[in-house]
């Protein structure tokens, strides 16, 4: 059938090409996964905002089928970073039967955001996830702080997350770095489970804006492994308090890591600056 009408509309084309006038063929654009119903247009810093979005499947019918489980490779991640590298929002929003997701976002200050949803469908084949990508103009002054160089010790509300040397990353390839992270009275820090992981390491790279997210996970959960092309990598907790985080990224460059844990009953987020060759 396919190759018929294939063959009858080659004869058309060709037909088409010792004449006069040539026929117009309109080719319409790829169908693929789109982010659609977004809302609201026009968001203000500081201020509280309901996120709303869904995902349409290339077939325009709205995805409602995500996947569960207790590891962090569910539903969607929505992620959101200022474009200066100097601010992440981090949620998991569940998706609603219709297919849409309602999220309460607030956008610390103003400037330009890029919106990440990493969404996870429940679907059988190779692909695992996708990202959808939208940008925010949130009106204002924006700061425009510089990025931070290379540090090996962050210090967030009194807990003190520290590399272990200094990590050689390179491009493509799965590499670990190893991060001690210690209470205000230099316990080892326990990391509770939050979104399904014991840490999320986000990483973007400054000035395009690349993302790549990987996990650190407890030994039993499942569907924790981050892949790049043919690479994949995946954290574990090595000591108490001590974190074996992958890193994979998919350019050299700078990059900053946002390494978001959860700390007696806390979530913190850890900033460091990484320089990938
Ligand atoms: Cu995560």
């Amino acid at each position: 059938m396919r190759i018929a009408a294939l063959a009858v509309l080659l004869a058309v084309v060709v037909a088409g090409c010792g004449s006069s006038a040539p026929p117009q063929i309109t080719v319409g654009a790829a169908r693929t996964y789109q982010l659609a119903g977004w809302s609201p247009a026009q968001v203000s810093a500081g201020k509280p905002t309901t996120v709303s979005f869904r995902i349409d499947q290339p077939s325009g019918a709205p995805l409602t089928n995500y996947r569960t489980g207790s590891g962090p490779h569910t539903g969607v991640h929505l992620i959101i970073v200022r474009s200066d590298l100097g601010t992440i929002i981090h949620h998991h929003p569940k998706p609603q039967p219709d297919g849409m997701f309602r999220q309460t976002v607030t956008f610390p200050t103003p400037g330009r955001y890029k919106v990440v949803v990493d969404a996870y469908p429940a679907l059988s084949g190779p692909l695992r996830n996708f990202q959808l990508i939208r940008w925010i103009t949130v009106p204002g002054k924006a700061p425009h702080d510089a990025l931070p160089r290379f540090k090996p010790v962050v210090n967030v509300g009194g807990y003190r997350f520290a590399l272990q040397g200094k990590p050689k990353l390179r491009a493509i390839q799965a590499n670990f770095m190893s991060l001690r992270v210690t209470r205000p009275d230099g316990s080892p820090a326990t990391f509770t489970p939050w979104f399904g992981a014991l840490a999320h390491a986000i990483f973007f790279r400054a000035g395009t804006l690349d993302y790549f997210h990987t996990h650190v996970c407890s030994a039993k959960t499942s569907g924790c492994t981050s892949v790049f092309g043919g690479s994949r990598v995946v954290g574990t907790q090595t000591k108490p308090g001590v974190l074996r985080v992958g890193v994979l990224l998919p350019r050299s460059g700078t990059w900053r890591l946002f390494l978001q844990t959860k700390l007696d009953g806390r979530v913190l987020t850890a900033p460091f600056t990484l320089n990938v060759r």
